[in-house]
């Protein structure tokens, strides 16, 4: 009888950590590599906490964060999807701070909100590594090292391609499709892209509304730009690929041609926006890029072995126009 109770407390307990490990709100997963090789045997473990499953940018940067514990079998990767709620990222953090991760990397959804539980994170001595976009907190040391994009310089290089094409005369009317209010993926491409622009007298802003990053709002919310301004929109800046998709998509349904009647520019490098840009219906993709995984992974190292090399890693990315489209398609990876 008693081997019989031992046995059932020993499963209610493996039943409870399984459960508590459920980050509660998101969706998470817990990831290692073949067996440690580490000599102490104990496997690092780096607590993850993603935005969402919201674009094609957001899907590859996922699948390369996961790959983590194949390039490093001493690393485990326990993972949350967000699902672009910021208190289901909180709630991941504090789950993470309890399973005592050695590392966590977050991808704030908003830039907003993040003092206390990164406080929590501090105080329990767990290096914090921002991932993608960034936080805006009061305590600077709260963040051990950042890794992601000049978001700024993504909405500069986009406003490029459009004076590279029009000149900084030219009379043009611009609907903007804004990313999720609050990233600092929006707010940095919104700056650099209408500091840029200032430049330029006759360039007017005349729609600008969120998408959320997504396809179907950015089809929704180009369909509205349409109805009320249709004639007179001719340039669309989109933040991001996935909205100009769904918006390339309203333009066609609008008896217009994507890519000759409105000149279309986003950010981000997705496979399918470099055939869109190959097809003639966009005209300017800025790279972001997402295969942050290995680069994750070298600073979590560095942050673990005590020799952090850089605070600010910026990812390397590129601009592409539609004459380079066809022969670039073959090379993206996402
Ligand atoms: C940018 C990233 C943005 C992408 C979108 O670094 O945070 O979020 O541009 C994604 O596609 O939704």
């Amino acid at each position: 009888m008693k081997l019989k109770k031992l046995a059932a407390l020993a499963a209610a307990a493996v039943l409870s950590v399984s459960m508590f490990a459920g980050c509660g709100g998101g969706q998470s997963t817990s990831t290692s590599g073949s067996q440690s090789s580490s000599t102490s045997g104990k496997k690092k473990v780096i607590g993850f906490a993603q935005v969402g499953a919201e674009s094609g940018w957001r899907t590859a940067e996922t699948a390369s964060i996961k790959e983590i514990p194949k390039l490093d079998p001493n690393f485990e990767l326990k993972f949350s999807d967000g699902q672009q709620k910021q208190e289901n990222q909180i709630k991941a953090i504090r789950s993470f701070i309890a399973q005592k991760v050695d590392i966590i990397a977050l991808d704030p959804v908003v830039e907003n909100g993040w003092d206390t539980v990164l406080k929590e994170a501090k105080d329990n001595k767990i290096p914090v590594i921002i991932v993608d976009r960034n936080v805006k907190v009061a305590d600077e040391s709260l963040i051990t090292a950042f890794l992601g994009s000049d978001m700024e310089e993504e909405g500069k290089r986009a406003a490029k391609i459009i004076i590279d094409k029009f000149g900084k005369d030219a009379k043009l009317n611009i609907a903007e499709l804004q990313g999720t209010v609050g990233s600092t993926a929006m707010v940095g491409r919104k700056k650099g892209f209408d500091e840029t622009i200032k430049d330029c007298p006759n360039y007017k802003i005349i729609k600008s509304q969120t998408g959320d990053f997504t396809r179907a709002k950015g089809k929704e919310v180009m369909e509205a730009f349409l109805k009320s301004d249709g004639d007179k929109i001719n340039v669309l800046w989109s933040h991001n690929d996935d909205m100009a998709v769904g918006a390339i998509q309203a333009i066609e349904e609008y008896g217009k041609k994507p890519g000759k009647d409105i000149f279309i520019v986003s950010v981000d490098g997705i496979k399918d926006m470099f055939q869109l840009m190959a097809d003639g219906k966009s005209n300017g993709i800025v790279e972001c890029n997402p295969l942050l995984g290995p680069q994750l992974l070298d600073i979590s190292k560095q942050v673990l072995s005590g020799n952090l090399k850089d605070k600010n890693v910026k990812s390397k990315e590129g601009v592409f126009t539609q004459d380079q489209a066809k022969a670039e398609l073959p090379n993206r990876k996402y």
